[in-house]
This record gives C-alpha cells, structure tokens and sequence, in this order.
C-alpha cells in the first residue's frame, strides 16, 4: 500500500534478527540475512524521526521444550546468552531501542512478542497506536507478532520487504501473509512509506 504516513505514535518492531536464524547459524531461515540491510534502513528513518524503536529476540533456556532434544520440533537454537541468540551484528543499534525477549519459560514456547512479555503494556505507556512489524520467521514469530497485536487493539503495517520465511511446508509463507492481511494488517514496503515533514 502507498502512502503509509508514519505518524506520532508509530513503533518499529524487529522481530528475531538473531544469529541463529541467519546463515551459518542453528535454524537458519533461508535468505534470512537479506532482510538486515532493509530492516537497516527502517531503523535509520525511525530513529531519525524520533519513533520507538523495539528489537524481540527468541532467548530459550538451554533445555527449552521446542528443542528436538526436549521432545520439540525445532533443533537448538537462541539459547541464552550464547552467540547464536545475539542479534545480528550487521543490524545498526539505536541508541534509544528497546529488547524483548521471549520463549524464556522452560515449557512454554512464544512465537510472539507479546506473549509472556510487558511489550502491550510498555507500547500503550509509551502512546503508540501503528506498528510496523518486520523480521524472522514470516511464518512463525512475525505471524504470531503481527496477530496478537491486531487483537490488542494495535493498527499493525506488515513489512515485507524486511520478513523472510521458514516455510517448512512449502507456502507456509503465504499462508501466514494471507493470515495476516486477512486478520488486517497491511502489507508495505520501505518505500511505500510517508514520512512527517516530508519523504
Ligand atoms: C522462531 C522457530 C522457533 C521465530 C522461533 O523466531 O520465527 N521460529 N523459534
Ligand atoms: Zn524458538
């Protein structure tokens, strides 16, 4: 959608740039790396216009229940305090940022940034009403991100050209897409977007 005005009371949330989901790293998300340099660019402008700026980060204890070795579905990865967890080092770090984690319960897995987390509450203290939301897995944490926050109430702008899928099952990614636009968010892209004061 073009035209997208980035108004007072607009957040960016990166979900999950990990090391772990990007190349080389336990569960990499095919092409995941390719969303950094995009993903760069939001944090640039948002921090430039003065918007919140919010980074989730996957942070499982070394024995989480999603780890094939606990009887889960996914291999280890983003364990605490380990590399792997560390957000990727090409993302440029606001001064002003805020880090949620998540899935740190031991039996609980939490695809969203809001589940188990302060995020609504820290979002509503801080005023925002629009999200733009973009990161690793479309089909897993983006999706779940995206949908509770429409369900909290929150306007969300899904950010495709800074999103990547696992696709486990092949259309997994588009599944998820079609989820969210059909829950209400709106797709856009980095150009797609309006800037206060001018582009
Ligand atoms: C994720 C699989 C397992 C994600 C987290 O961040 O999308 N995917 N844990
Ligand atoms: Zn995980």
């Amino acid at each position: 959608m073009t035209g997208v005005r980035v108004t007072a009371g607009s957040a960016l949330i990166a979900v999950d740039i990990q090391n772990d989901f990007c190349q080389g790293g336990a569960l990499p998300v095919p092409d995941g790396d390719a969303v950094v340099p995009v993903m760069n660019l939001y944090i640039r402008k948002f921090s430039e216009v003065g918007m919140h700026i919010y980074f989730s980060r996957d942070w499982h204890p070394l024995n989480h229940s999603s780890f094939r070795s606990a009887g889960g579905i996914w291999p280890e990865h983003c364990v605490q305090n380990t590399r792997g967890a560390e957000l990727h080092t090409g993302l440029i770090m606001p001064e002003k940022k805020v880090i949620i984690e998540k899935g740190t319960a031991v039996d609980k897995d939490a695809y969203s940034a809001f589940q188990g987390t302060a995020l609504a509450e820290q979002l509503r203290k801080a005023g925002i009403k629009r999200l733009f939301i973009g990161g690793l897995a479309v089909d897993y944490c983006v999706r779940s991100t995206v949908l509770d926050a429409l369900h909290s109430g929150f306007e969300v702008f899904y950010l495709s050209d800074a999103s990547r899928g696992v696709d486990v099952n092949p259309g997994d990614s588009e599944r998820a897409i079609d989820e969210m636009l059909g829950a209400g968010a709106v797709e856009t892209v980095y150009e797609d977007l309006m800037w206060q004061g001018g582009p």
